[in-house]
């Protein structure tokens, strides 16, 4: 199965993104300079051959542009998820009719089950579902069976110390990931090349492969540096007012290849 996408759906921010949920300590975010990051966002992922459809900002969920928590888009099936927090879970109606006209059918995360996307990792058609704060072990089992019964298969992963899984992992192409330190060695990424990525850089552990380019967040140079050496283009994207609320590359995207 080929992991090039043609299509991504994004958000643009609301201005009530200075409200939007966060740990991190940063300030609050400055909705003009996170419109000008996201555009510049858009540019890169249509630079990169993908066609991207901009869905209109929401006023109501000051974190909705961080779309890839709301739905797991594969080749095969199209799961709506029940995001961990509360507060989140209006913003998977507002993208359910989206996702109507690219898939057939769309599956769905029911209670008591949570899940957010930031959690799900694909690996060549291998998915890991992190147990964090989020994403439930119900929510797991529900996400997985889901992928059985449409041919594909899924594993959980227990994380610590961060929002969610694909905070301290990436998945780039051709058995190459990013990792934290901590989840080097961690079963689900045996048999793959992992460029750790250090301590001060721990934010670019959440990048995004996007047909054959690698999107990273500015300012992390070491990690740069090793991708370009793995072979990968790179274009790196000012993150600051989405960092500020916790959300990294991937958060801001939904990635697929429309069925059939
Ligand atoms: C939240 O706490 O839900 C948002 N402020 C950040 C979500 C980031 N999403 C992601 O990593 N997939």
């Amino acid at each position: 199965m080929s992991r090039a996408f043609s299509h991504a759906i994004v958000r643009a921010p609301c201005r009530a993104i200075a409200r939007a949920l966060t740990t991190a300590g940063l300030g609050r975010p400055d909705y003009l300079r996170a419109q000008r990051q996201h555009a510049a966002y858009v540019a890169a992922l249509r630079r990169c051959g993908v066609d991207v459809i901009v869905l209109p900002p929401l006023e109501d969920f000051p974190d909705s542009a961080f779309v890839e928590d709301v739905a797991l888009l594969t080749g095969r099936c199209a799961i709506l998820t029940r995001p961990g927090a509360p507060t989140r879970r209006g913003e998977v109606t507002e993208m359910a009719g989206t996702l109507q006209d690219y898939f057939p059918e769309l599956e769905r995360i029911e209670p008591p089950g949570t899940v957010d996307g930031g959690d799900i990792l694909e690996i060549d058609a291998r998915y890991c579902v992190g147990l964090t704060e989020r994403t439930n072990g119900d929510g797991a089992r529900q996400a997985i069976a889901v992928l059985r019964r449409n041919g594909l298969d899924g594993e959980t992963v227990a994380v610590d110390g961060a929002l969610h899984l694909k905070t301290c992992v990436t998945y780039l192409d051709g058995g190459v990931a990013l990792a934290w330190a901590a989840l080097r060695d961690h079963r689900s990424l045996l048999g793959l090349d992992v460029i750790e990525v250090p301590k001060s850089e721990a934010y670019a552990a959440n990048s995004l492969w996007v047909n054959g380019t690698v999107l990273l967040p500015a300012g992390h140079p070491r990690t740069a540096r090793c991708v370009r050496d793995a072979g990968f283009p790179v274009i790196e994207l000012e993150m600051s007012e989405f960092r500020k609320a916790d959300g990294g590359l991937s958060c801001l995207s939904l990635r697929f290849t429309p069925p059939g």
